[in-house]
C-alpha cells in the first residue's frame, strides 16, 4: 500500500528531480556535429533532419524505388520523398520520426500544419553560428564531443590550417576505424603522411603508428581514443587491428590518461544498398571487454555496446573494473522502452556511476529531441529510485538530487576523462 505521507514525498521528489534534469546542462559525449568552422560537415535544417539515415531504412519499408534512384536524387528531393512516406501516407510512430515532430514544437514551428515548404522556410537565411546557439540553448547543452576523423579529406584540412577557431564548446575525439578496422589503406595514408609504417608492421611501423596517435591527440586536444568495433571483435587477436590495438593505441592511451572508447556490435553493411543506413547489429562478446580491463588496469575504457542482449553483462562488467566506464543507449537502442528499461537497470546494478546518455546527433537539431526524450525517462526513472529509498527513511534533498544529476549528465565524463 502507497500511504498519503508516500505520495507527497513522491511529488516532491519528481518536482525536485525534473527540475534539476531541467536545469543542469549537458556534455554529450558521443556526437557527429562539427564545430561551424568545419563548413559542410556541420549538418542543420529540415531537410537534413529529414534525410537522416535512420529515416532513409524505415522510408525504404514502404516503397518499391531502386536504391540507386533514391541516391540520384537531391536532398531536398530525398527529403520529400521521405516526408510523404513517413509522415503523410502513414502516421509518423517511429522513435526516429517523432524526434522531427519534438524538434519541430521545440523551435516553435507547427507540426500540425504538415508544411514542409514553412518549415523550410524557417531555416532560410540563418547562419550555422547563430543556429549552434540557439540549439545549444534549447537542447540545454554545455558541450558535444565531435567525432574526428584524419583519414577524412574534408575534415583534416581544418586540423592542419584553421585548428584555432573550433569552437569551444565543441571536443575533439580521435576516431580510429580507418586504421585499426581497414590497415591496408589505413597504413598506405599514413605513409603519405610521413609516418615510416608498413602494411606487414616491418621495420619501425609500432613507434610511428604511435607517433601518429600522439601527433593527433595532441593537434585536436582529443578528449579519447574511439572505435567502433563487429559483434566478433576479440583482444588479444592475431590480425592488424589486435596488434594496432596491444602495441599501439593501449600504450598511447597510458602514457596519455586517455581513454579508449569501444563501441561495440556493429555490422557494417548488412544491406549495402542502403549505403550508411544499411548497417545492423550483433551480440559482441563481454570477456573482450572483461580481458582489457583485467590485463590492463591503467588504461581507462568508454564502453557502450550495441545489443539489447549484451547491457545486463555489460552492467555487471562495469561493477568489476572501475576502469570501464559504460556509456549511453547507443543507435537501435537509443528508444524510449530500451532507454527506460537499460537506465533502470543500471541505476540498479551501478547506481549513479555511469554516463547514462549520449545522443549521437549527426544533425545539430536532433540534439533537440534527443535530449528532451532521454532526459524526460531519466527523471523518470531517478524518481523512482529516489522515492524508494525515501520509503526506507531515507533523507532525499533536493542538493544532492542536483549534485547526482550534475554527474550523469557531465562530470562522471569530465572526472573519468581527467583522472
Ligand atoms: O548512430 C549512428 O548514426 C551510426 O551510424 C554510427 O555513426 C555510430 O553511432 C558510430 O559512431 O559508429
Ligand atoms: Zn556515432
Amino acid at each position: 500500500m502507497i500511504s498519503d505521507i508516500e505520495k507527497t514525498g513522491r511529488r516532491q521528489i519528481e518536482e525536485w528531480v525534473n527540475r534539476a534534469a531541467n536545469q543542469t546542462k549537458i556534455t554529450d559525449i558521443h556526437t557527429h556535429l562539427f564545430s561551424p568552422n568545419f563548413g559542410a560537415n556541420l549538418l542543420w535544417g529540415i531537410d537534413e533532419l529529414i534525410n537522416y539515415h535512420y529515416l532513409i531504412s524505415e522510408t525504404f519499408r514502404w516503397i518499391d524505388l531502386p536504391y540507386d534512384d533514391y541516391w540520384k536524387m537531391n536532398r531536398r528531393q530525398q527529403a520529400d520523398l521521405i516526408w510523404k512516406t513517413l509522415f503523410l501516407d502513414h502516421s509518423p510512430v517511429s522513435e526516429a520520426c517523432r524526434g522531427i515532430l519534438t524538434t519541430l514544437e521545440r523551435l516553435g514551428l507547427d507540426a500540425s500544419s504538415r508544411d514542409l515548404e514553412a518549415y523550410r522556410r524557417y531555416f532560410q537565411g540563418r547562419t550555422a553560428e547563430e543556429y549552434v546557439d540557439q540549439v545549444f540553448e534549447l537542447a540545454n547543452l554545455e558541450s558535444v564531443v565531435m567525432t574526428n576523423d584524419p583519414f577524412d579529406d574534408t575534415e583534416r584540412p581544418v586540423w592542419e590550417n584553421d585548428r584555432q577557431n573550433v569552437d569551444k564548446r565543441f571536443h575533439a575525439v580521435l576516431r580510429l576505424d580507418a586504421m585499426l578496422n581497414a590497415w591496408e589503406t589505413g597504413s598506405q595514408k599514413l605513409r603519405q603522411w610521413g609516418y615510416h609504417v608498413e602494411q606487414d608492421f616491418s621495420g619501425e611501423t609500432e613507434a610511428e603508428a604511435r607517433r601518429f596517435l600522439s601527433d593527433w591527440i595532441q593537434r585536436m586536444d582529443a578528449k579519447y581514443m574511439a572505435v567502433s568495433l563487429p559483434p566478433d571483435f576479440a583482444f588479444p587477436e592475431d590480425s592488424a587491428r589486435g596488434r594496432l590495438i596491444a602495441e599501439c593505441i593501449l600504450p598511447v592511451a597510458q602514457q596519455t590518461h586517455r581513454p579508449f572508447a569501444m563501441m561495440i556490435g556493429v555490422k557494417k553493411l548488412t544491406n549495402p544498398e542502403l549505403r550508411l543506413a544499411g548497417d545492423s547489429v550483433g551480440k559482441a562478446s563481454i570477456e573482450v571487454v572483461e580481458y582489457l580491463c583485467r590485463y590492463y588496469p591503467d588504461v581507462k575504457f568508454l564502453v557502450t555496446m550495441l545489443s539489447r542482449e549484451n547491457q545486463h553483462e555489460l552492467c555487471v562488467a562495469t561493477r568489476k573494473f572501475r576502469n570501464l566506464m559504460v556509456f549511453g543507449c547507443w543507435w537501435f537502442l537509443n528508444n524510449p522502452s530500451l532507454i527506460e528499461e537499460m537506465e533502470r537497470m543500471r541505476f540498479e546494478l551501478i547506481g549513479l556511476s555511469m554516463i547514462p546518455q549520449h545522443s549521437d546527433a549527426r544533425v545539430l537539431d536532433q540534439v533537440v529531441y534527443k535530449w528532451d526524450h532521454s532526459r524526460r525517462i531519466i527523471a523518470g526513472v531517478l524518481t523512482d529510485k529516489y522515492t524508494d529509498i525515501a520509503a526506507s527513511g531515507w533523507k532525499v534533498t533536493e542538493e544532492e538530487i542536483r549534485r547526482d544529476v550534475q554527474d550523469l549528465f557531465s562530470d562522471n565524463f569530465w572526472d573519468f576523462v581527467n583522472r
